[in-house]
């Protein structure tokens, strides 16, 4: 067990979980680089809002690289997520985010939920594993406790139809390189802007219930032109998500 039962109780409660050095110094090196190689390479996906860049991101990222998806299925990582998610998981997919150093605008709330194109999946959950220090000021995420579990949430699907969500309580968590922070995914969560001189580079994967089913989305896929959404755009409706894209991660006793 990487966990204590408290940490696993909050973790359902809150919807969310900080867990410190989860990577040694020697490996948030070796991914840090690896990483760096990546992004230089310039194929990334945008996410732009109307003050800027939210952050860009190589999409597949475990799939283009050996050494991201040993990050992806890194076994503290993973043992972590299963002991959370109380059930065997699967590897959704994993996602290398850039925030660029001043300029780069605040993350909206949002939900994960909804543009992920999973059903019969209620603990798929996200691994945002820091390669950088990430203080406030260079973008850390904010979670709002309990809002998994906001039966209003769960059914607008749009954040901005709940203004009321904005004068809730929520976390803001700095981490360190090589901390790791895992939400549900239906916890609202944001990031700050990144305002600093140092880019923000971390490894985000989506893992999900071995028994998870296809589930075509709008939100996921238009216009997108990377591995996994070419894969999905084959695959029908209530199809199991599993097999060599979407494999077992490792079960702890
Ligand atoms: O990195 C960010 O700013 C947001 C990441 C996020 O929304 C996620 O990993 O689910």
């Amino acid at each position: 067990m990487y966990l204590k039962a408290s940490d696993i109780t909050r973790y359902q409660r809150e919807g969310f979980l900080m867990v410190p050095q989860v990577l040694t110094p020697e490996e948030v090196a070796g991914f840090f680089e690896e990483a760096a190689a990546m992004l230089s390479r310039g194929k990334t996906l945008h996410w732009p809002s109307e003050k800027g860049m939210v952050m860009d991101w190589v999409a597949d990222a475990e799939i283009e690289s050996a050494i991201m998806r040993r990050l992806a299925l890194h076994p503290v990582i993973t043992g972590i997520a299963e002991e959370l998610a109380g059930r065997p998981l699967r590897l959704f997919k994993s996602e290398l985010l850039r925030k660029e150093g001043t300029g780069s605008t605040m993350t909206p709330p949002h939900i994960d939920e909804f543009a992920l194109p999973i059903s019969g999946a209620p603990v798929t959950l996200t691994a945002w594993v820091a390669l950088v220090d990430v203080p406030k000021e260079r973008g850390c995420m904010k979670f709002w406790p309990g809002s998994h579990q906001v039966k209003a949430v769960d059914e607008a699907q749009d954040l901005a139809s709940h203004p009321e969500m904005m004068f809730l309580p929520r976390v803001t968590l700095p981490l360190r390189a090589g901390d790791c922070t895992f939400h549900h995914a239906r916890t609202v969560h944001s990031a700050h802007a990144n305002e600093t001189h140092t880019t923000r580079i971390s490894l985000a994967t989506v893992y999900m219930d071995e028994g998870a089913r296809f589930e075509p989305r709008t939100l996921y896929g238009d216009g997108m032109n990377d591995k996994l959404s070419r894969h999905l755009a084959t695959m029908q409706a209530g199809q199991a998500l599993s097999g060599e894209c979407f494999p077992r991660i490792r079960w702890k006793d």
